[in-house]
Order: structure tokens, then sequence, then C-alpha cells
């Protein structure tokens, strides 16, 4: 099952993504796909539909659309596992040395990047950012 890696508006405004990209193809998987864009709200709304509920959803949607994001669809053995690995815990606090978070992360809202952490998220993800739904 392939998978999404995203590229937080952060990363992207200061011109790092091409470090991560690196990373990633170092690190064996390989591109089927990958897109520029921006957010708009109904789109991240979705996106993340299963935080709706949470304090902190207004300011996550508010982020996420504040500049371009870069994502890639990956595939590659074990996809998904691995590259949840390679990205580190959701707060670059606590990601382990090494990981995308713990170097390139600033904050638990600004943590560099999104990867899918299921098939059944990978699924919706992906359809969201590369077919518009
Ligand atoms: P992850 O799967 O590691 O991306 O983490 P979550 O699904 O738990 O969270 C999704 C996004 O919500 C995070 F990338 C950033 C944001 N978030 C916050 O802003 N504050 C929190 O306390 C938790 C998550």
């Amino acid at each position: 099952m392939n998978t999404l890696l995203m590229i937080k508006p952060e990363v992207v405004e200061k011109g790092l993504f091409g470090e991560i990209i690196s990373i990633i193809l170092r690190n064996r998987f390989t591109v089927a796909k990958m897109i520029m864009f921006t957010f708009d709200k109904k789109q991240a709304e979705r996106f993340y539909d299963i935080h709706k509920e949470r304090e902190f959803f207004p300011s996550l949607i508010e982020y996420i659309t504040s500049g371009p994001v870069v994502a890639l669809e990956l595939q590659g053995e074990d996809a998904i596992r691995r590259l949840r690995d390679l990205v580190g815990s959701t707060d670059p606090c606590k990601a382990a040395p090494g990981t995308i978070r713990y170097v390139y992360g600033s904050s638990i809202q600004a943590n560099a990047v999104h990867a899918s952490d299921s098939p059944e998220a990978a699924k919706k993800e992906l359809a969201i950012v590369f077919s518009g739904f």
C-alpha cells in the first residue's frame, strides 16, 4: 500500500523541502507522485476531520492553510510503517534523534511533516491531495 508524506508550510517556506525529499530517496522509497499546492479551508478540514472536536483544530487548520505544502505519494516495502518510523513522534521534543521531526520540527503544530498512519488514512489522504476529494 502506498502512503502519503506531506511536507508542511514552515519547511516549504524555509526552502528545506529538498532536504526532506533527499532523506526519503536515500531511505529507498519510490516517489509515485508529487505536488505542491496550498490547502483551502474545506479541503484542510476534510483532511484533518478526525481532529475536528479537538481544541487545537482551528489553529491546525489556520496553520496548514497558511502556505504551500509539498505532498508525495510514496511506494516501497512496508511503506506506511517505515515512513512513520522515519518521521518520528508527533511532538518534535519527543521524537528520536535522526528522525525527520527531530531534525526539522519546531513545535507540536509545526512538526515539519505529516505521514499517513494506516492504510485507510493513506487511501483517504491520497485521494484528498491528488484527486481533490
Ligand atoms: P501524527 O499522526 O503524528 O501527525 O499526529 P496526530 O494525528 O496526533 O496529529 C495531527 C496533527 O495535529 C499534528 F501533526 C499537529 C496537530 N496537533 C496539534 O497541533 N496539537 C496537538 O496537541 C496534537 C496534534
